[in-house]
């Protein structure tokens, strides 16, 4: 099983899968060097509250493992991306979200994608509209 909490290793694995991109701001919080309202955190992922919150309850839940989207996720992440959706909802629960709530993953320019590391959006606490913008 990877070991997620070593973080150089993590940089040199996600550095031969994805290149050697800019590591982004999620990487400062997975590694605490920068403060976040923390709610979940485990071996292979962490959830927080969004600095910039689009509804009453706005968690964003990532992996440690620095995959920088969802279109650049394989079959071998299968097991991390499960694992993140189940914390999803293990999120919402403990956060009480029990009218329901929505889960948004934005992939790249046209998803309005703004930071190149995988995150699940949770919100909820509001009655939500459809379609999204
Ligand atoms: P997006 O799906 O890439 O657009 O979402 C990025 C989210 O990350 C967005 O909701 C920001 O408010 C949020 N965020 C954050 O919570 N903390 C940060 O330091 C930065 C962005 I930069």
């Amino acid at each position: 099983k990877r070991n997620y909490t070593d973080e150089v290793d993590l940089a040199k694995l996600a550095a031969e899968r994805f290149g050697s991109g800019e590591a982004t701001i999620f990487s400062k919080i997975i590694d605490k060097t920068i403060p976040a309202n923390i709610v979940y955190e485990d071996d292979q992922c962490l959830a927080f509250h969004d600095v910039n919150p689009q509804a009453p309850v706005h968690v964003l839940v990532i992996p440690k493992f620095p995959i920088p989207q969802l279109s650049k996720s394989t079959d071998q992440d299968k097991q991390l991306l499960g694992h993140l959706l189940s914390t999803a909802r293990d999120v919402a629960e403990l956060l009480k979200l029990e009218k329901g709530y929505r889960v948004v993953i934005n992939d790249g320019v046209d998803g309005a994608q703004s930071v190149y590391h995988l995150h699940i959006h949770i919100l909820g606490g509001c009655q939500m509209q459809w379609p999204p913008g």
